[in-house]
């Protein structure tokens, strides 16, 4: 049996959830923090981790290209290459332009910290850029890549909220909004991959809180 290990709060630990549930491959939790990986497993220190039966993987983006082809069902990238690498270009597009961007956001975005105005300006113009880029890239027909539910979903379901929410935060206005992304996750809303990603991520951010609060 597979063993997703790291924390409902995380967007790539969420990826890899979405995908095993979607596949509806069995799986079971870890729960690591950050701080608590494996480092045999994970050698950054990062989680998610997955364990398999045949040893253990780090990357998000690794663990759900082997779960696609390890698990033939339900298939989440299209066997014709073309349409294939396209699902994979916005997979990339996502974490690298996007997600890796708003990252240096976070520490005054969610976690009470402060950036620097420089970090801030420079943050922002280039998130806007690679915004810019993505929109010509994407779809949302009703899916992100067009008429099929992709495993590019289950990346742009994690990380398009949080550009929002860190742009939000940190500007003052949605560097989204021209895109349609509420109607993108009231879609996702309704999938029960993301119903149990929702229910669990609530559980462990109450759980990070109260862990927050208890120390010294
Ligand atoms: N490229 C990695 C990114 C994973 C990542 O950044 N995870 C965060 C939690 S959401 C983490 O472990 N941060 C701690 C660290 O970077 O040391 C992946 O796709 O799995």
């Amino acid at each position: 049996m597979l063993t997703l290990c790291g924390f409902g709060a995380s967007n790539y630990y969420n990826k890899v959830k979405l995908v095993l549930l979607e596949k509806g491959i069995p799986f079971n939790e870890e729960l690591k923090w950050v701080g608590q990986a494996d480092t045999e497993a994970s050698p950054m220190g990062k989680i998610p981790y997955l364990k398999t039966e045949e040893g253990h993987l780090c990357e998000s983006s690794v663990m759900v290209e082997y779960l696609e082809q390890a698990y033939k069902a339900h298939p989440l990238i299209p066997l014709e290459p073309f349409a294939a690498a396209k699902v994979r270009e916005l997979h990339l597009f996502l974490d690298l332009h996007l997600e890796l961007v708003a990252r240096n956001l976070y520490p005054e975005a969610f976690f009470g910290g402060k950036v620097s105005e420089a970090l801030k300006d420079k943050v922002g113009e280039q998130l806007q850029k690679n915004i810019a880029a993505f929109s010509q890239l994407v779809k949302f027909a009703p899916y992100i890549g067009g008429t099929d539910f992709t495993l590019a979903d289950c990346v742009a379901a994690v990380h398009l909220p949080l550009i929002t929410a860190v742009s939000k935060t940190i500007y003052g206005r949605d560097f989204l909004a021209d895109l349609p992304i509420k109607a993108y996750m009231t879609m996702w809303s309704e999938r029960a991959s993301m119903q149990r990603v929702q229910a669990d991520r609530k559980a462990n951010n109450a759980l990070f809180l109260t862990r927050m609060q208890s120390k010294p």
